[in-house]
């Protein structure tokens, strides 16, 4: 098609961490394809395409207006042969078939209901629809077992599955921040995740806590969670303790995986529901949630009940040593591709080794000291990119 505007052909440095990529996102239509794509492939066990499309995705989440001409994707980094399959017939016909016919199918649907519930990886879900269970009701008159997590994950998973606003983050925050007070005066905790990239809603809400003396955050796991349990505000909890320091015999700069080591707490919290008027006055929300949640009779099957005056949330908690901050604050903002493209760009184009806990040179051979996430964009050698920027 000729348009009468010329349209510019838009550049794009190749790493996600080399770009600002912010909410304001003016290609949704071709990067909900992509991403759609995307996540099919992560749960067929298909990293490789998995990344490839999240990457494609990313790079046009990045433009500054709406592409109006395949012209100008010319010479964009990342957009592979498939995906710019995807983009024309989007293009040209006005949907994708490939995204069309991904989301109608009995496969890709029991895959995303299945993994809906907490605690259900892709590959739990593909055995089960390989044993020809392909919703919540089969699942159920299965007789397969679960562990904890699912169980609980069943239990709550229309809550679970239901966004969880900032307003609600907010509240938590308060409610974590009471509890690590409590536990340990001059603690500090801090909301990471989608909430600190400035997103309106997620899937859950993430914290990091920290103390400034080095060593006084040891053991303060299981205080917090012993706290949260005894007010009632845990509906499920796994704590994991930290294992940073063994995993130093895999050799220095070589994490095993991209998992960080942290202790760690993957949590289901209880959250009295907020009270439209009550929810203003922000000093009250502990108070108010404490007294809710003592009242509370446990119905046989909690979700049930019509009227019941609290929602269930996914919350994970992170403690990490203040001399490993700034690279645990770093790893836990997101998105997920923005710190793989760090890693990456670290890893290949600077010699060095990035993970939630370290910097290493392999060049230098050390360890870069860093206190804030300024530093070690400095370190790497990247312009400084604010957590609202982060959003590949
Ligand atoms: P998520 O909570 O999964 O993602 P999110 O907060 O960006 O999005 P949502 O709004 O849907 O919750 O992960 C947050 C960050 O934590 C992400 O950048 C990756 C990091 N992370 C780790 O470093 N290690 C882990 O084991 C996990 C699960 C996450
Ligand atoms: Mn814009
Ligand atoms: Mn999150
Ligand atoms: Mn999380």
């Amino acid at each position: 098609k000729p348009s009468p505007v010329k349209s510019a052909v838009f550049s794009v440095p190749s790493y996600a961490c080399q770009r600002r990529t912010t909410l304001e996102n003016h290609n949704t239509v071709l990067t909900d394809a992509l991403s759609l794509l995307a996540e099919n492939a992560e749960l067929s066990d298909e990293d490789g395409r998995g990344v490839a499309f999240r990457r494609a995705a990313a790079v046009l989440k990045a433009l500054p207006s709406a592409v109006m001409s395949i012209s100008q994707l010319s010479g964009l980094p990342c957009l592979g042969e498939h995906s710019l399959r995807v983009i024309k017939d989007i293009w040209e016909n006005g949907a994708s078939s490939e995204v069309e016919s991904t989301k109608v199918s009995e496969r890709f649907k029991a895959l995303k209901v299945l993994t809906g519930i907490f605690g259900v990886g892709a590959k739990t879900a593909d055995r089960w629809i390989r044993e020809g269970i392909h919703d919540l009701h089969q699942l159920q008159n299965s007789g397969q077992t679960l562990n904890r997590a699912q169980q609980a994950g069943l239990q709550h998973y229309d809550d679970i599955n239901q966004p969880v606003t900032k307003a609600e983050a907010c509240a938590i925050e308060e409610i974590v921040e009471k509890a690590v007070s409590s536990v340990l005066p001059g603690a500090q905790i801090i909301l990471t995740g989608g909430f600190r990239r400035g997103k309106q809603t997620g899937h859950d809400v993430d914290f990091l806590i920290t103390h400034p003396e080095e060593g006084r955050e040891v053991g303060l796991m299981p205080k917090v969670v012993s706290w949260l349990e005894a007010q009632g505000f845990l509906l499920y909890q796994k704590t994991t303790r930290n294992s940073y320091l063994e995993s130093k015999a895999d050799g220095p700069g070589r994490p095993p995986s991209n998992m960080d080591r942290f202790e760690r707490c993957l949590s289901i919290f209880k959250l009295p529901k907020m009270e439209k008027q009550g929810a203003k006055d922000s000093q009250n929300v502990t108070e108010n949630c404490l007294q809710a949640n003592q009242k509370s009779d446990e119905p046989e099957c909690p979700e049930a009940a019509p009227d019941r005056r609290w929602r269930a949330v996914r919350v994970d908690l992170v403690v990490s040593p203040i001399s490993q901050f700034a690279f645990a604050l770093l790893g836990w903002t997101g998105s997920k591709l923005f710190e793989r493209e760090l890693r990456r760009w670290a890893r290949y184009e600077k010699g060095m080794s990035l993970s939630s806990h370290a910097l290493y040179d392999n060049n230098q051979r050390k360890y870069l000291r860093a206190s804030s996430e300024e530093e070690i964009f400095a370190h790497l050698g990247l312009e400084f990119i604010p957590p609202s920027e982060r959003n590949a």
